[in-house]
Parts: C-alpha cells; sequence; structure tokens
C-alpha cells in the first residue's frame, strides 16, 4: 500500500514514520510512504503557503494553488487514483470501521491541515476528510500518522503475528482482557501486601483460561465501554457469559 503525506512538517512526519512497526513495513518496502514539503509546490520566492482569510478574521488559511500543485504531481506519480484524505475537526470521526475501509483502497493521500483551515476550494479535490476526534490539535500531522499507523496495521504483512490482528478486541468489538508476566507475585510496597498473578492463568487447563479471559473483557467492556456491546460480535459463550454478568451487576446495584 502506498501513502502519500501533503504537509508542512515534514520533518517532524518522516521522524514519526521511521519509528515502530510501521518504520519496520517501510524498511521491508510493505508499505511505501512518501512525504512531501508543501513548500515545494510554491512558486514565490518566500515558499508562502499561507493567507489572511477573506473577510477577515483571525489566524491564516492555507492557500489553494500548493495543495492543487502538490496533488496534480502525486496524481501523476502513478496509473491509478489515489484516495484523497484531508484531515480535518469537520471530518468523519475515525473508528476501526473506517480503517478497515481505508485499508482497502492501494493509495491513499493524506493531507495535513494546519492553521484556522484550508481554503474551501480544495475540498472539491477531496473524497474524505477525517477527523482524529473531539479534541483541539494544532494541526493535521498527529492525526494523518494516527490515520497510517491504524490503517497499515491492517495491511498484510505489516504486523508480524496476522492472528493478533485478527483477534484484536477492537476488531471484534469488545475490551482487551488482563494481561500479566513473570514473576508470579511482587510485593505492594503501598500495602504490604502481595499483588498476585491470578491462580487460573497459572494452571495450565487453556480451556479455563479462555474463558476467564472472554469473561474478563466482557467484565471490562459492560463496565467501561458498554456502548461498544450493541455492535460486538459475541459468540455462543460469550452471550451467555455477558447475561450472567448483567444479572450479576443487578444484585450489586
Ligand atoms: C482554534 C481554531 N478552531 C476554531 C473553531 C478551529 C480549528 C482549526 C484547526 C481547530 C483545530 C485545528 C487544527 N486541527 C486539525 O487540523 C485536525 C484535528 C483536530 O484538531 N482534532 C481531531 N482531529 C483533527 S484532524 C485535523
Amino acid at each position: 500500500m502506498r501513502f502519500d503525506v501533503v504537509t508542512i512538517f515534514p520533518a517532524m512526519v518522516q521522524q514519526a514514520l521511521g519509528a515502530g512497526i510501521v518504520g519496520r513495513a517501510i524498511e521491508r518496502r510493505t508499505l511505501n510512504v512518501v512525504v512531501h514539503d508543501l513548500r515545494d509546490f510554491t512558486t514565490d520566492r518566500h515558499r508562502v503557503v499561507d493567507d489572511v482569510p477573506y473577510g477577515g478574521g483571525p489566524g491564516m488559511v492555507l492557500k489553494p494553488e500548493p495543495i492543487f500543485r502538490a496533488l496534480d504531481a502525486i496524481e501523476a506519480l502513478e496509473e491509478s487514483r489515489p484516495t484523497v484524505l484531508l484531515t480535518s475537526p469537520q471530518g468523519t470521526r475515525l473508528t476501526q470501521q473506517v480503517v478497515e475501509r481505508l485499508s482497502r483502497q492501494p493509495r491513499l493521500v493524506l493531507l495535513c491541515g494546519r492553521y484556522e483551515g484550508v481554503d474551501e476550494r480544495v475540498r472539491s479535490r477531496v473524497d474524505e476528510e477525517i477527523s482524529i476526534g473531539d479534541y483541539v490539535l494544532s494541526g493535521g500531522e498527529l492525526p494523518a500518522l494516527v490515520i497510517i499507523d491504524a490503517v497499515a496495521r491492517l495491511v498484510p504483512g505489516v504486523v508480524g503475528d496476522e492472528q493478533s490482528v485478527a483477534e484484536d478486541s477492537f476488531g471484534r468489538g469488545l475490551l482487551d482482557y488482563p494481561h500479566y508476566t513473570r514473576p508470579a507475585e511482587i510485593a505492594d510496597g503501598a500495602t504490604g501486601g502481595v499483588l498476585a498473578v491470578p491462580d487460573v492463568l497459572l494452571s495450565g487447563n487453556h480451556a479455563e483460561i479462555r474463558r476467564w479471559r472472554k469473561r474478563q473483557a466482557l467484565a471490562r467492556t459492560l463496565e467501561r465501554r458498554p456502548d461498544l456491546l450493541a455492535g460486538a460480535e459475541l459468540d455462543d459463550e460469550e452471550e451467555k457469559l455477558l447475561r450472567d454478568l448483567k444479572a450479576q451487576q443487578g444484585h450489586e446495584t
């Protein structure tokens, strides 16, 4: 899969892409990510990318022509027309479902918004605007990196363990179960007590362990994110565990 990123902070984007799972996938050529400096598509001596808003008001607006030139150049790089995304607070909220849909595209262009926004005419070249959530950031670079990270994980070969991608709790609509590693007991400095790993995980009884994890995942989801249960794909065992948990919850209150 190919990503083209258009930004006024290419070093920030490039730097972040070098690390971790995505960085390794780029090294292996499983992913191709090309970062473009919007200033390279200006034609004036001072490489100006922004201007004051028509009608007045605070802040600056990204000028349309450098963006149009960048998109023309990027679209000419390959035969197929890429899907053009604009990061914007007005966009579709990014969810795993949106991530899955984007991962079916062979080519994505990510236009990173900045300042108060981009000239509205740029939207004539944009297929979809994406927001990563309801909080105010300074620009679209971190959102572009979030989109690339989430989408890239679904590209075959990017994550080493395909099973962990397939089973990923969010993929199935539930929160994760608790994880433990060695040692089996640690001292709790705060209380003088002992923090122990649940016995079932040390039992070697894999059927019991699987059931415990399902129950924990369901209990946490019911407690912290009950909204997720409406869209979750549950098997028969999970449906039964959930009924039991809800019945218990009823007694507790
Ligand atoms: C302070 C300016 N705001 C006035 C109402 C509007 C505004 C413009 C530009 C708010 C934030 C930004 C910069 N943010 C993004 O470009 C952005 C973003 C975000 O802030 N939150 C979540 N997702 C995204 S995607 C792009």
